[in-house]
């Protein structure tokens, strides 16, 4: 639970339209992963299927971060401000991620080209330490007072940091790996594609945190983190979902052509 500055209208408004467009962006992003499904060949269903689950969960949860914010401020007449007249219960971010950055990682091992044991040894490393990497943030993040790294926070978020970099050590190995073995140079650049869009929405994240070791705070801090995870979440789950949907279709275009029947897969004529 966290209590906030006071807020401009302005600086109020951007954090309200900014949560509303996040919960559309995830339900339309639901329908879509819905549809499509049919796209896709069995074996890779798994991902279209981690893909609903994690807009579904964060969909759920921007709609009750949406109603906290809400339910935090009082519109102050005279002074034409915000005033934070209650908790905003900013925990609905982290339930959230430990359940919907496991399932992320689900997502992209199943559309990798490996037998089915180092599959399941991959996908439980990658699982455990995306699970571990939230849980080991938390506790920090709880502790608002210290703006030195040297503190609590900055412990946890150290801790948090370590199966961070071994997260992006495998993927980026897998990666390079899928890049160098498939045939089909397009779904080599989607899976590059996915790598990168990774690394920079997911970095933003720890850069967040730590916002109080440099002095970001009041409402400009708040602003600048409500609204750079709301936009890095989109980015990090309905997009790459997008993109991981992407390399399902042309993986199953591969192993059973008559998909291609498909007019919605179809390629133009070339010749
Ligand atoms: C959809 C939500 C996503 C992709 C969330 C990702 C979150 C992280 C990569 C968080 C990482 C953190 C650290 C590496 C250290 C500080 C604590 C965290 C949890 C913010």
């Amino acid at each position: 639970m966290l209590e906030l500055p006071e807020l401009t209208l302005t600086q109020y408004s951007i954090v309200y339209n900014i949560l509303s467009f996040t919960i559309a962006a995830m339900l339309a992003s639901f329908v879509y992963f819905l549809i499509t499904r049919q796209d896709i060949a069995k074996r890779y269903k798994l991902a279209s299927t981690a893909s609903c689950l994690v807009v579904l969960i964060a969909g759920y949860h921007y709609i009750r971060i949406f109603a906290s914010w809400e339910h935090a401020f009082t519109f102050n007449e005279a002074a034409g401000t915000y005033s934070p007249t209650n908790v905003f219960n900013d925990a609905y971010r982290y339930m959230d991620w430990a359940l919907t950055v496991p399932l992320l990682m689900v997502e992209i091992v199943v559309v990798m080209s490996i037998s089915a044991s180092r599959r399941a040894s991959l996908m439980t490393k990658l699982v455990i330490a995306s699970f571990l990497m939230i849980l080991l943030g938390y506790p920090g993040e709880l502790d608002r007072e210290s703006t030195s790294l040297f503190s609590e926070r900055g412990l946890w978020g150290f801790l948090s940091t370590i199966p961070f970099v071994y997260i992006l050590f495998l993927l980026f190995k897998e990666i390079k790996r899928e890049m160098g073995e498939q045939k089909d140079k397009e779904i080599g650049r989607l899976f590059r594609n996915v790598g990168l869009l990774t690394l920079f929405t997911w970095g933003f994240y720890p850069i967040a945190y730590m916002a109080p070791f440099y002095g970001l705070s009041g409402g400009g801090g708040e602003v600048f983190l409500q609204v750079g995870y709301s936009l890095a979440d989109v980015l990090a789950k309905c997009g790459y979902g997008i993109l991981i949907h992407h390399i399902a279709v042309k993986l199953s275009e591969q192993q059973a052509p008559e998909l291609q029947k498909n007019p919605m897969n179809a390629e133009p004529a070339t010749a």
